[in-house]
């Protein structure tokens, strides 16, 4: 079996009792990794000067690590992915910043990646690259030679084209793309809008998955990234777990819990989230004190100040809703700044009569598809799922609700609170099946098929 040589911005192990926020692409590409031999290459999340490649295997898992320089850090991450790309891939051109530095530094870390990584690929290597991160690094390879097989999957949405010219340098970054022999992304929609700019702005033909620019024809497919399914639901049965829910259920004093699970990113609509649970706690007054919401959201990319700033206004907004409408016995909003281990959030959803998954803008969203594993098949809870998050796709039983709307929330809480037991499992069997049948195996071979026969 051909090496599966995996590159992607930050390389992170889980480590079964990490308490860190865990990314979804760190805990993806470490289930794929533990499926097939290869080699993960990455930052280390560290600064420092030295180049010098760091190997190490842990749990199955051969991992390769470069720091990166202060400068590198600033420019290329802080700078160009965070406050240039990841905005305006979420829609949030109010927030994207374009500085020449950070397109500077995004290249020189492109580059200097392709230098590093280019002499430990084998002839028969499938190449993976991940995430806006190295949209250009397919191309910087090809440049040093490589002739292997290059795939690219974009773990984050493809914005509509309008959007996307905004960029200065949208057209040169979307060329790079063509240097890949495969292109996937999360759902249809992302791929739609991808299909959408490269014929209006290239030329473009299209021909069933293949897309043809020049003499260049690469393969791209919708193709979702799902979940460890089985090891989570299996992770159910963990002391840690089961002492976590117990915990959950004692403390709850009766009361149905609503939880949500978030990196704190505005993307995620945690602002928005807590006027439309406020909403409901001042429209519901019989029904508020018998209820509690539990956000967990731990900071990250706090060195961008519009992560400084959400943090800033969810702290105010806690705060007032608590002052508003707690009660001597009762705080209808527990704001948790503090990651969890894995198999505490799996006894913390399934001690949720609701999961609440509202971001504005999502590539996927792997929380929903937790939610969902971690529930009793007997007395399943109820998803509420932003209609802009990718899972919306596949998760459609989920209460579908518009994020932006706090009486679109409000009433999905009420309506969920509120839904008989027989439709609750009628809802979540098929999400179940769903999340266990297209989890992140499925995902890898989806893809690692599609690229060995692009
Ligand atoms: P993220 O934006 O990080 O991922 P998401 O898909 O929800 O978002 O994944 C988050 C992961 O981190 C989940 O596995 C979750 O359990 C974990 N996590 C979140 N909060 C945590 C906490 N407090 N403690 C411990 N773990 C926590 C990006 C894209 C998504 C896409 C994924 C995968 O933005 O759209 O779904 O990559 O492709």
């Amino acid at each position: 079996m051909s090496r599966l040589i995996v590159i992607s911005n930050r390389v992170q192990v889980p480590k079964g009792d990490d308490e860190g926020a865990q990314g979804g692409l760190a805990v993806a590409l470490f289930a794929a990794l533990r499926r097939q031999n290869g080699i993960w290459f990455g930052w280390s999340g560290e600064t420092g000067e030295s180049r010098e490649l760091r190997f190490e295997t842990n749990a199955d898992v051969t991992t390769a690590v470069i720091d990166l320089s202060e400068q590198d850090v600033e420019e290329y991450y802080n700078g160009y992915a965070n406050r240039t790309l990841w905005p305006l891939f979420h829609y949030r051109l109010d927030m994207a910043e374009h500085e020449r530095d950070y397109q500077g530094g995004y290249q020189r870390v492109n580059r200097s990646f392709s230098e590093i990584i280019a002499p430990h690929i084998e002839p028969d290597d499938l190449v993976w690259v991940h995430d806006y991160h190295l949209i250009p690094l397919g191309s910087l390879l090809r440049e040093r030679g490589v002739t292997n097989r290059i795939g690219f999957f974009l773990h984050i949405p493809w914005p509509p084209k309008r959007l996307l010219t905004a960029l200065p340098e949208h057209q040169a970054l979307v060329e790079t793309l063509f240097a890949y022999d495969m292109v996937g992304f999360q759902t249809e929609e992302w791929l739609d809008s991808f299909r959408d700019y490269v014929t209006n702005n290239m030329e473009a033909t299209i021909d069933g998955d293949r897309i043809t620019v020049g003499e260049r024809t690469i393969r791209a497919i919708a193709c979702p990234i799902g979940i460890d399914a089985q090891d989570f639901v299996a992770s159910l049965s963990s002391e840690d777990a089961t002492s976590t829910h117990a915990r959950m259920v004692e403390s709850s004093n009766g009361r149905d819990l609503i939880v949500g699970v978030d990196r704190l990113d505005y993307s995620k609509g945690l602002q928005e989230r807590f006027t439309g649970y406020e909403r409901f706690l001042s429209t519901h007054p019989e029904r508020a004190a018998r209820v509690y919401l539990l956000q967990i959201a731990p900071p990250t990319r706090e060195a961008v100040q519009s992560y400084r700033d959400i943090r800033a206004v969810l702290n105010a907004q806690s705060g007032l809703i608590n002052g508003t409408h707690a009660d001597i016995d009762w705080v209808p909003l527990r704001y948790v700044n503090r990651g969890h281990s894995r198999s505490m959030l799996g006894g913390i959803y399934r001690a949720a009569r609701i999961g609440l998954v509202t971001p504005l803008r999502d590539g996927m969203n792997l929380v929903a598809k937790e939610y969902i594993a971690a529930q009793d098949p007997d007395d399943p809870g109820v998803l509420i799922l932003s209609q802009f998050a990718g899972a919306a796709a596949q998760l459609d039983q989920a209460i579908l609700v518009n994020p932006y709307s706090a009486d679109d929330i409000a009433e999905a809480i009420e309506r969920a609170l509120s839904m008989p037991r027989e439709e609750r499992i009628a809802r979540w069997r098929p999400m179940f099946e769903s999340v266990m049948a297209e989890d992140v195996t499925w995902w890898l071979a989806r893809f690692i098929d599609a690229l060995k026969e692009a």
